[in-house]
């Protein structure tokens, strides 16, 4: 399960049913009011993953309230169920109640994967909190790279992320870089609701207040 110092995969977390109402509840993030999009990176070029955030909307590389680089409008709240969700989830991974406990999420970004997309090696360093990064994943499995602190290359390990498996990154592992090489199409459960593809839900604490 401890991939690395503070990261803890655990295959199988979320049952069926929670699957399910996640993918529901996906199909309506994606909605708007701010609709799902592919981020453009600042060299011009747009992710081919797509994304709808929940609490702070985030483009590369920063959070703000409201979707500037889409419509301008202010994305959802982070809803209470995420919040619970998540402390759940920090319990199940490092088994100290008092820091789930205090885990308090404020932002979501909920990505999903195609049958080709894929996200390159990268660290999330945007929020100005070193609280744990909770990933829930959905749908087709994903080949998961995960790095070192130093850079981009080796030493890396990879590992398949499983429909309703939960992976949370805590401590040095933190600000390890990761990413996303490789999806295999149809491995998903269409039991989930999903039709295609992959859904990724990461939960974080920016640490930004208004
Ligand atoms: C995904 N998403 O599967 C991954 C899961 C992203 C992203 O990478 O930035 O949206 S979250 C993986 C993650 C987050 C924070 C730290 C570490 C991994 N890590 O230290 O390896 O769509
Ligand atoms: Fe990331």
């Amino acid at each position: 399960r401890e991939v690395a110092p503070g990261a803890v995969h655990v295959p199988g977390w979320l049952d069926l049913h929670e699957q399910k109402d996640i993918v529901a509840q996906f199909m309506c993030w994606a909605r708007g009011p701010v609709p799902i999009r592919a981020a453009r990176l600042p060299g011009g070029h747009d992710m081919s993953v797509r994304t709808v955030c929940l609490g702070w909307h985030w483009q590369p590389y920063r959070y703000t309230r409201e979707a500037g680089d889409v419509n301008g409008v202010r994305v959802l709240d982070f809803p209470d169920w995420l919040v619970t969700l998540g402390q759940r989830a920090v319990a199940a991974a490092f088994d100290d109640q008092t820091s789930a406990a205090a885990y308090r999420p404020d932002a979501a970004l909920v990505n999903y994967y195609g049958d080709t997309a894929k996200m390159g090696m990268h660290q999330d360093k945007d929020e100005k909190s070193d609280a744990p990064v909770v990933s829930l994943s959905i749908g087709d499995t994903a080949k998961f790279r995960f790095g070192n602190t130093a850079d981009r290359g080796q030493p890396y390990t990879d590992l398949d992320l499983v429909s309703g498996d939960l992976f949370v990154f805590g401590g040095p592992s933190r600000f390890a870089f990761h990413g996303v090489p490789k999806i295999y199409p149809g491995t998903g459960s269409r039991a989930t609701g999903l039709a295609s593809g992959r859904i990724n839900i990461t939960m974080r604490v920016t640490g930004l207040s208004e």
